[in-house]
C-alpha cells in the first residue's frame, strides 16, 4: 500500500530512448559507447518485454478474478522464430522503437536480424502450436503452452558439396532475454523403479509408486503477447536438473567423470530436439522427455487449480488439457496416477474427469509415424503407468465387447496394446480414448482419419471424431513478413482486416483494378528483389526478379514430393535447349527445407536438387530461362523472406498423404498462386478462393487409394511419357552427378519398381499444369486478378478462427 502507483507508460520516442540507455546501462552493464550490435538487442529486448509484463500480469489477475477456463497447450515442439518484432508490432510501437533506436544511431532491422531463431520444432506441428499461441492470446483466452527448452532446437543445415549436413544449434549463445527462471516452480520427475500395493484385503488398493530414479522440472517462462496486447498469455517451458548436482562420494573417491553420471542424464532431458517429424524417434530418451515434460506440466496444473478452487472435481470445468500429437499422450496415465495415488480419488472417478479434461489433435495419417513404445520399455520406465494402461484398456475392452458386442477382430483393433509382433502401447489408441475429442487439421484429412487410422475407434465412439482446419497467424505471416503489402491494403480497404482477418474480402472488388494491379505487382517485385539479394549474398547466385518466382519450402520427405518439382524441372531444362525458339517464360526454381538426419531418400533429393541446379544454371544453352536454387538452414525467418517473394505455390503432395499444410496458407495470403493436388488444406483453400484462382492437378486421395489397391503399374505410365522417361533416364545415368553416375539410379529404380507416391502417375498433369501457369503468367492482368482473389478469399486461414472454433467446440472456454 506504501508503494507508489506504476509509471504511466509512455509511447513518446524519446521516452523509449532513455528507457534502452538504461537497460543498457543497468542490466547489461555496457556504455552506449562500446555496446556491440547485441547489447542493443537485449536492450530493446528488455524494455519491451517490462512493456509486456504490466499486461501479463494483468491478464493472470483477469483469469483469477473471473474464475475463467484454462487451456492448456501440451506440445513437445513450437517452432517459434524470432519474437522482437512480433512482440513490437503487437504492441503497437514499431514506429516508436524504430525512431528511439535511430536517434541513439542503430538501426532496428539490423538488430531484429540478430536475434537467433527459436527453433523448438521440426516443422508443421511446432510452428501450428506457435501460431496458436499468438492466436489465443489474440483472442482472449486464458492459455498456457508447456513444452520443453531444449538447449539446442532443430539443427543447423550446412551443404557440403550438395549434401545436407546437420550441425548443432545455439540459440541460447548469448543467453535468453525474454525468458524468467521460476525457481520455485519446480517439480520432482520420476523414472523406473517398482509400485507398491497397499492396503488390506477389504479395502479398495492404494499404489505407491516408488521411482529409481528422479529429476527436478524446473519452469522457464516466456511472455506470449496478443494482437494490440490485448491479452498476454504463458509459454512454460521445463528444463531438467539433477536433485544432487554432483555425487561427492564418487568424487572424492576420484571418480570425476561418474560423479556427474546422475547430472549428465537429467540433462540430457532437455538438451536437444529430434530432429524427425513424421517418425517416431522410438528411443529411451525420447520417451522420458515425453514423460518428464508431461508430469511436470500436470503437476503444475493441478497445483493451480487446487490453489484456486480446492476441487479436483472441477477440474474439466476449469482446465482443458490439449494434445498436439500423441507426443504427451501420456498425460493421460499420468493425470490419472496424480488424481488416484496422490490426490485419493477413486479410478472410475479419475477417468471421467481426465476424459473431460483432455482433447488430442493428429496431425498425420502416415502409418510409420503414429506413434507406440515397446511394452517391457514403458514397464520399466513408467512401472505404474502401464498399470493404469492396462486399467484403461480393460474398462474399454468389456464395455466394448459387453455394451457393443464387437468382434475379437474389432477389440484387437481398439486395443490400446499391439499384440501383433512385439507387444507395443498404441499413443494414438490411448489419446483417442483418453479424451472427449479427437480432432484433424483439415475437412479431408478428418475424413480420412474415420475412414483409416480411427476408423474402429470412430464406429465405437461416432461423436469423438471433428475437424478444426489449421491456420496461421496473420500478424506474423502478413503484416510483419510483409509491411509493404500490409501498408498497401491498409490504403485500398482501411485498418479493419487487422482485427479482423476475413475483412480482406474487401479486396475482392480491386482485383481487377489496374491501378491497383500496379501497386500490388510493385510490392511483389519489391519482396522478390529483396530475396534475389539474400540469394546473391548467401550463395553467389543472381536470379532474376522479373522471372516467375516458383518456391517450394518445408521438410523434404517423399509424400511432400519436392522429387515431382526437380523431375520437371530436368524435363524443362531439355524442352527449354530442344526448343530455343519457343517462347519460354523465365523461371527460378527456389526450394528449402531439413530432412530428418536418418531419411536417406530426402537427402538424396536434396543432393538431386543441388546437383540439377549446380548443371542447370551454369548451361549456357538455357540462357537463364530456368535457374533451380536450394537455399540452406530453412527456419521461420527464412520463410518470412521466402513467403512474400513468391509467385507460385508449390503444394503438390500425394493426395491422401498431407494432413493440411500451412505453408500453403501463407503464400496464399501474401499473393501466391498455389499449383497444388486436392490434398489436405488447399481442398478448402479451393472452396474459399475459388477453383479458377487456383491451378489444381493430377490425381485425388480416392484415386491414390484405388491406384495402390489395384495394379498400379509405374513402369507402364513412365514409359508412355516421353518427356518423364527422357527426365528420368537423364537423371538415372548420371547426367547431372558425373563424378558418380549412379548416385541417383536407387531414386529413380524407385519410381519404375513401385512409386509409392505417385510421383509417375501425376507427372504429366503436372507439366501441363506448370505450362498453364506459364500462359497464365503471360497475361499479367489475368495473373494478378487471381493473385489479388488469393489475398482477399484466405482470411478464414486465421488461426484466430481455429482458435475461436477450438474454443467454443472442444474447450468450451473464452
Ligand atoms: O497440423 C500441422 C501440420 C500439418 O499442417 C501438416 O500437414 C502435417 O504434416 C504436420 N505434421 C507434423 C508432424 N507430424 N507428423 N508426422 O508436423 O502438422
Amino acid at each position: 500500500a506504501d508503494l507508489p502507483p506504476p509509471a504511466p507508460r509512455t509511447y513518446d520516442p524519446d521516452v523509449l530512448a532513455k528507457e534502452i540507455i538504461e537497460r543498457l546501462t543497468y542490466r547489461i552493464g555496457k556504455d552506449a559507447k562500446v555496446a556491440k550490435p547485441h547489447d542493443w538487442l537485449t536492450a530493446t529486448i528488455l524494455v519491451i518485454r517490462d512493456r509486456i509484463i504490466d499486461k501479463w500480469m494483468e491478464s493472470t489477475r483477469k483469469t483469477y478474478e473471473t474464475s475463467a477456463k484454462r487451456v492448456y497447450y501440451l506440445s513437445l515442439e513450437f517452432l517459434i522464430g524470432r519474437l522482437l518484432r512480433d512482440a513490437i508490432s503487437n504492441l503497437g510501437l514499431m514506429n516508436e522503437i524504430r525512431d528511439a533506436l535511430s536517434s541513439l544511431g542503430v538501426d532496428l532491422i539490423d538488430i531484429a536480424g540478430l536475434e537467433p531463431d527459436a527453433a523448438l520444432g521440426n516443422g508443421g506441428l511446432g510452428r501450428l502450436a506457435a501460431c496458436f499461441m499468438e492466436s489465443m492470446a489474440t483472442v482472449d483466452i486464458p492459455a498456457y503452452g508447456y513444452g520443453i527448452r531444449y538447449m539446442h532446437g532443430l539443427f543447423r543445415q550446412e551443404m557440403a558439396e550438395g549434401w545436407q549436413v546437420e550441425l548443432p544449434e545455439t540459440w541460447l549463445a548469448h543467453g535468453n532475454p525474454w525468458e524468467f527462471e521460476r525457481r520455485e516452480s519446480s517439480y520432482e520427475v520420476g523414472f523406473g523403479g517398482s509400485v507398491e500395493t497397499l492396503g488390506g484385503y477389504d479395502e479398495a488398493p492404494r499404489f505407491v509408486w516408488k521411482p529409481a530414479e528422479r529429476v527436478i522440472a524446473t519452469a522457464y517462462d516466456t511472455p506470449v503477447v496478443g494482437w494490440r496486447a490485448n491479452r498476454v498469455n504463458t509459454l512454460r517451458l521445463w528444463t531438467a536438473r539433477p536433485i544432487d548436482p554432483i555425487l561427492l562420494d564418487a568424487f572424492n573417491a576420484g571418480d570425476h567423470i561418474g560423479a556427474l553420471r546422475e547430472s549428465n542424464k537429467a540433462e540430457a532431458l532437455a538438451r536437444v530436439l529430434y530432429p524427425a517429424d513424421a517418425t517416431p524417434a522410438g528411443q529411451e530418451l525420447r520417451l522420458r522427455q515425453e514423460f518428464f515434460f508431461s508430469s511436470a506440466s500436470l503437476q503444475d496444473i493441478l497445483r493451480r487449480h487446487m490453489q484456486q478452487y480446492n476441487d479436483l472435481r472441477l477440474l474439466p470445468d476449469k482446465v482443458s488439457i490439449q494434445l498436439n500429437d500423441t507426443h504427451p499422450a501420456v498425460s493421460i496415465a499420468e493425470l490419472i496416477r496424480l488424481l488416484c495415488d496422490i490426490h485419493g480419488l477413486d479410478f472410475d472417478t479419475a477417468w471421467d474427469i481426465t476424459r473431460r479434461t483432455f482433447s488430442y489433435t493428429n496431425h498425420t495419417l502416415l502409418p510409420e509415424a503414429l506413434e507406440s513404445w515397446p511394452v517391457p520399455l514403458f514397464e520399466r520406465l513408467l512401472p505404474r503407468h502401464m498399470q493404469i494402461v492396462y486399467a484403461i484398456n480393460a474398462k474399454i475392452l468389456i464395455e466394448a465387447r459387453k455394451e457393443r458386442g464387437l468382434s475379437d477382430d474389432e477389440i484387437r483393433k481398439i486395443s490400446l496394446i499391439e499384440e501383433s509382433g512385439e507387444r507395443r502401447v498404441r499413443m494414438g489408441n490411448l489419446a483417442f480414448v483418453g479424451s472427449h475429442s479427437t480432432n484433424g487439421v483439415s475437412a479431408l484429412h478428418t475424413d480420412l482419419m474415420k475412414e483409416t487410422v480411427f476408423a474402429d475407434l470412430h464406429k465405437l465412439y461416432p461423436d469423438r471424431i471433428n475437424n478444426k482446419t489449421n491456420g496461421i497467424t496473420p500478424r506474423r505471416w502478413l503484416m510483419q513478413c510483409n509491411p509493404r503489402l500490409t501498408a498497401l491494403l491498409r490504403e485500398t480497404i482501411g485498418d479493419a482486416f487487422m482485427d479482423n482477418a476475413e475483412a480482406l474480402q474487401a479486396l475482392d472488388r480491386y482485383a481487377d483494378d489496374p491501378q491497383f494491379q500496379g501497386h500490388f505487382s510493385q510490392v511483389k517485385r519489391d519482396n522478390k528483389v529483396r530475396l534475389a539479394n539474400l540469394v546473391a549474398q548467401r550463395m553467389g547466385i543472381r536470379i532474376d526478379p522479373s522471372a516467375i518466382f516458383d518456391i517450394q519450402i518445408k521438410r523434404i520427405h517423399e509424400y511432400k514430393r519436392q522429387l515431382l518439382n526437380i523431375i520437371e524441372a530436368v524435363a524443362l531444362y531439355d524442352q527449354i535447349r530442344s526448343h530455343p525458339e519457343r517462347d519460354w517464360v523465365p523461371r527460378v526454381k527456389l526450394f528449402a527445407g531439413k530432412a530428418a538426419p536418418s531419411y536417406h531418400n530426402a537427402k538424396l533429393i536434396i543432393k538431386l536438387a543441388n546437383d540439377v541446379a549446380r548443371v542447370i544454371n551454369n548451361d549456357p544453352a538455357v540462357r537463364g530461362l530456368l535457374k533451380v536454387v536450394f537455399i540452406p538452414n530453412y527456419n521461420v525467418s527464412l520463410a518470412e523472406i521466402m513467403v512474400p517473394a513468391a509467385d507460385l505455390s508449390e503444394q503438390i503432395s500425394t493426395a491422401g498423404m498431407e494432413a493440411s499444410g500451412t505453408g500453403n496458407m501463407k503464400f496464399a495470403l501474401n499473393g501466391a498462386l498455389t499449383i497444388g493436388t486436392l490434398d489436405g488444406a488447399n481442398v478448402e483453400m479451393r472452396d474459399w478462393v475459388g477453383e479458377e484462382n487456383m491451378v489444381i492437378f493430377g490425381m485425388t486421395a480416392e484415386q491414390v487409394a484405388e491406384a495402390r489397391a489395384g495394379e498400379y503399374n509405374p513402369r507402364a505410365i513412365i514409359e508412355g511419357s516421353s518427356e518423364l522417361s527422357q527426365a528420368l533416364s537423364a537423371i538415372a545415368s548420371g547426367v547431372f552427378s558425373p563424378d558418380d553416375r549412379n548416385r541417383f539410379e536407387s531414386l529413380v529404380e524407385g519410381l519404375y519398381s513401385h512409386d509409392w507416391f505417385m510421383v509417375a502417375a501425376d507427372f504429366d498433369a503436372y507439366a501441363k499444369a506448370q505450362r498453364d501457369v506459364d500462359a497464365l503468367w503471360l497475361d499479367s492482368a489475368a495473373w494478378y486478378s487471381r493473385t489479388i482473389r488469393n489475398t482477399a478469399r484466405m482470411g478464414w486461414f486465421s488461426s484466430d478462427r481455429a482458435i475461436r472454433q477450438y474454443a467454443k467446440d472442444i474447450w468450451r472456454a473464452g
